[in-house]
This record gives C-alpha cells, sequence and structure tokens, in this order.
C-alpha cells in the first residue's frame, strides 16, 4: 500500500478567504483540502494546519517517516524558521514548496527563502488552484520513482 501524500500548511493560513484577498483570494482553507483530495484521486491524503511551529516540525518528522511526497506551504516559517528548514533537510522523498502568491513580486523579506534549496520544486503564484496542480506533479515524482 503506498503511504500517503501529505500537505502541510503553516501560519495564517487558517484564515484563507478572509486574510488579505487581493493576494491569497478567496478560497478557503476546506476548498484547498477540497482541490487537494480531488487531485489526489485514489492516492491517500493527509491535510493539515497548524500556527505551531513545533507542531509543524512534529508534523515534517511524521511525515519524513510516513510519506510519499509531501507538499508544503510553510507561510512566514519559509523566510524565519531554521527549525523548519532543518526538518525539511530529512525529507527523503517529493517535496514541493508551494506558495499562493508570487513571492518574488512582494516585500523583499518575502524574497529569500529557507527552504527552496531543500526543495524538490517550488511554486509560487498559481493562486489556491496551484495546490491541484502541485498534487498531480508530485503523483507523477512518485510513479517516475516507483518504475525508475
Ligand atoms: C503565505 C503566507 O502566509 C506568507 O507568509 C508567505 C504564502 C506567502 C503564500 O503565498 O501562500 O509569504
Amino acid at each position: 500500500m503506498p503511504k500517503p501524500i501529505h500537505v502541510l500548511n503553516g501560519p495564517n493560513l487558517n484564515r484563507l478567504g478572509r486574510r488579505e484577498p487581493e493576494i491569497y483570494g478567496s478560497t478557503t482553507l476546506a476548498e484547498v483540502e477540497a482541490i487537494c483530495r480531488d487531485a489526489a484521486g485514489e492516492c491517500e491524503l493527509v491535510f493539515r494546519q497548524t500556527n505551531a511551529e513545533f507542531q509543524m516540525i512534529d508534523w515534517i518528522h511524521e511525515a519524513i517517516d510516513d510519506s510519499s511526497a509531501l507538499l508544503i506551504n510553510p507561510a512566514a516559517w519559509t523566510f524565519t524558521s531554521m527549525a523548519v528548514m532543518d526538518a525539511l533537510k530529512m525529507y527523503p522523498h517529493p517535496l514541493i514548496e508551494f506558495h499562493i502568491s508570487n513571492v518574488h513580486r512582494r516585500e523583499p523579506i518575502y524574497h529569500k527563502s529557507l527552504v527552496s534549496a531543500h526543495a524538490t520544486a517550488v511554486m509560487a503564484g498559481t493562486g489556491a488552484r496551484g495546490y491541484g496542480h502541485a498534487i498531480r506533479i508530485l503523483r507523477e515524482m512518485i510513479e517516475d520513482r516507483r518504475v525508475a
């Protein structure tokens, strides 16, 4: 039985839909989860969000041991957390760093990711719909490894 794809979301993403809609759009986190589950098809999916850094670290450790791929939107921790970076450095399977907004067109504080050097791929600026595309890409990456 293949291990699940894990989708982890960082701080303030629980407020999607109400949070700066001009930047993040009107899609809620629950709708993002539905987008992910639809894209996952028959693949098992673990979908989580936290505002607590220790919880994110613990979930990354769980994904290291029990997932086939990881889609993470670290949100603000992308730019601030060496603890999240150090945890993601241990991740051995396909990993996509995802941002709803194009962080490179925003304030300079959003331009230096601590995560990107440890990700298989980075997606930014697609809007919430990109979560579904990221899941489909991870499914293909998992399959590529299986047939390699
Ligand atoms: C979400 C956040 O909360 C910000 O801190 C990031 C990211 C951008 C996003 O676009 O999904 O900088």
